[in-house]
């Protein structure tokens, strides 16, 4: 009885800052500036889990597969649920090895019509090879991507389903890139070869969706579902893009999430912000795990191994990257 008396009055003391509403909750807040009223929705990180678990359903999502096309259908179906204006751009990548690629971006547009945007992406393809598995005879074997591709997705959907119910005061676009993962493998010891990742992001940077797209900054989710994921500074994110990155983790760490967004630079990597800054021309920020205790790989223990699954995924970092996401793009006016 008393243990129920203090949760309930836990739960009294959180009622005037956050109401429900159906199955979706949201926080009023004044905005210090300009002393308008803020409704910033409140991420679910089950409804985020779920569909996760439901991309990992499919298997690995590998370009030229079945279990691809049949996860781009519900994809594209989900973003459409979620009242966006989607765009497949369907095309054909040439991997690493020559072999062609089936690929297609998948966008989501909120009030196209509007100049003031944020552009939030991820990848969604899944990568063929476990080649960085401690063991050899996996380097071959597709991985599940649950952590590398699904999670970022699973965020995205969640924040989409979010936008659905209540607009922010700005254009959003959700990207699902193709064809991130299927870069050149460690194994191969052929001649190396340059720009063999990201190619989905390659292609979208010189196919916008609309002619002259233009919107603020990007942010990049890679990553973002692992136990104790740690978010430092992206090396190339912090020379190219830097005010916006400052934000979102200035933000991140007001709502409590510090030991998730970590105030010291990382190191710089290879992904699609890369492409979407170099040739789109826009600011893009990595939001990437980055693990500088693993043995494996400084991308976490699981990276491109047969191990990245459900298990090894966390509601808690789903959490608090989807809250820092809502909470930046509904501040943003
Ligand atoms: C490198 O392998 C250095 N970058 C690839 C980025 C990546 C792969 N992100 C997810 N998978
Ligand atoms: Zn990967």
């Amino acid at each position: 009885m008393k243990t129920i008396t203090k949760a309930f009055a836990m739960a009294m003391t959180l009622l005037p800052a956050v109401m429900s509403c159906g199955n979706t909750s949201q926080k009023q807040e004044t905005d210090s500036e300009s002393n308008v009223e803020i409704t910033i929705p409140t991420f679910n990180a089950d409804s985020a889990y779920n569909y996760v678990a439901a991309q990992a359903d499919f298997g690995p999502r590998v370009p030229n597969t079945e279990a691809h096309w049949q996860c781009a259908a519900f994809l594209t179906q989900q973003l459409e649920r979620f009242g966006a204006k989607v765009i497949r751009q369907e095309t054909t990548l040439a991997a690493w090895n020559g072999t062609p690629l089936r690929a297609c971006n998948i966008i989501g547009a909120y009030r196209p019509e509007l100049k003031k945007r944020v552009l939030l992406c991820t990848h969604w393809d899944s990568r063929p090879y476990a080649d960085n598995d401690p063991d050899e005879k996996n380097h071959k074997t597709p991985i599940l991507g649950v952590n590398d591709g699904a999670s970022g997705v699973g965020v995205l959907l969640e924040v989409a389903r979010q936008l659905q119910t209540q607009l922010p005061t700005i254009g959003i676009d959700i990207i699902f890139f193709d064809a991130e993962d299927y870069g050149i493998p460690q194994w191969w010891n052929g001649k190396y070869k340059d720009h063999t990742w990201c190619l989905g992001s390659q292609y979208w940077s010189r196919h916008p969706h609309t002619p002259n797209y233009n919107t603020r900054y990007g942010i990049l989710l890679d990553m973002v579902g692992g136990k104790n994921a740690t978010f430092f500074y992206e090396g190339y994110s912090q020379r190219t893009a830097s005010s916006a990155m400052k934000k979102i983790w200035k933000q991140a760490r007001k709502l409590g999430f510090e030991q998730f967004f970590i105030d010291r630079l990382g190191t710089e990597v290879t992904d699609d912000h890369i492409y979407v800054n170099e040739i789109a021309r826009i600011p893009c920020v990595d939001i990437i795990n980055y693990d500088p205790t693993s043995k494996n790989s400084s991308f976490g223990d699981t990276w491109h191994t047969i191990d990245d699954d459900l298990q090894h995924i966390d509601r808690v970092t789903l959490h608090a990257v989807g809250q820092t996401l809502l909470d930046v793009i509904y501040r943003e006016k």
